[in-house]
């Protein structure tokens, strides 16, 4: 077991963070639009905060294979007022919760940033737009930088690797210099391995079976396998349809135990309260048999 990282800016209450995902979108593959009506994701972050999330995550963009891309007008008039009004929540004004906005462009993270975000999480690492990383610099927030080899459309073409491991290792270890030589602060970069991404179910489990691989990264990492389709997979029915998105979070949970096992962060996940028993589970687990009597 390693020191758990602390994110600067960000909740630090010495365990694994657990971020709730609010997609204000009409397409998202884990949750289907239900959260596309503003009011909607407001309240469905509300929940998320009485779950105990630590982050919100609020995109509104969806990023499932073979997606494309959203108008940026249309990406900026789904987010900026739910992450507004979820700002002024006790929860977010008190610092026991942070705002995350899910985006790839820079003019989306700098009014994100205005309207109450702390965090920008980019799943494009800086490669979708390059005015992100200059943007994310001068405003000295945390940036989350992903595993990507291109834009859903396309990306599965581009699941070919010799090892899994080590290719997004090194990948994330260019992403990174990058960020840090353009004035990202050491203290605010923050690494994940993109799950589902330019990956095959193949992939994603050998990656979950050498997440110890990723430290040698030395930053804080973020896990975000939540009800991801290689789950559904892995949970088919016996005629081989996949288990949809809604019932893998059982799963998701297991996952979760696993990420807080290694070090993670945090996680990101659709629904907060089995991450945060899970994590409880683990930090249960941990500590030391003088402290068994209760
Ligand atoms: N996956 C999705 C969206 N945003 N952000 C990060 N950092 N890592 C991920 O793996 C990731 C992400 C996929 O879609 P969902 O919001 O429907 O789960």
């Amino acid at each position: 077991m390693t020191e758990l990282p602390v994110v600067a800016g960000l909740p630090a209450p010495g365990r694994t963070l657990v971020m709730g995902v609010i997609n204000v979108t009409p397409d998202s593959f884990s949750d289907g639009g239900s959260f596309f009506d503003h009011d909607a994701a407001v309240r469905h972050g509300q929940e998320l905060i009485a779950e105990g999330a630590d982050i919100l995550d609020i995109g509104g963009e969806s990023t499932r294979p073979g997606a494309s891309r959203v108008d940026p007008e249309e990406e900026l008039r789904r987010t900026i007022p739910v992450i507004r009004d979820l700002a002024d929540e006790p929860a977010i004004r008190e610092g026991r919760t942070a705002i995350s906005v899910d985006t790839m462009r820079a003019r989306t993270a700098q009014q994100a940033y205005q309207a109450g975000a702390r965090l920008i999480n980019d799943v494009s690492g800086g490669q979708a737009d390059p005015a992100m990383i200059p943007v994310a610099a001068e405003l000295g927030c945390a940036y989350v930088q992903m595993h990507w080899r291109g834009h859903s459309v396309d990306m599965q073409s581009k699941a070919n690797y010799r090892n899994v491991v080590s290719e997004v290792r090194e990948e994330l270890a260019r992403l990174a210099d990058r960020a840090l030589a353009a004035g990202i602060r050491s203290d605010r970069l923050v690494l994940d391995p993109g799950f589902g991404f330019a990956k095959t179910g193949d992939h994603n489990w050998e990656l979950l079976q050498h997440l110890d691989v990723l430290h040698e990264l030395g930053r804080p990492l973020l896990f975000a396998a939540s009800r991801k389709r290689f789950l559904g997979t892995l949970l088919a029915d016996p005629d081989g349809s996949p288990r949809p998105p809604l019932g893998r979070d059982d799963a998701t949970a297991v996952l979760t135990g696993w990420a807080a096992l290694h070090d993670f962060w945090a996680v990101r996940v659709h629904t907060v309260r089995p991450s945060r028993d899970a994590v409880a589970v683990v930090e249960r687990l941990r500590r030391s048999p003088e402290s068994n009597s209760s």
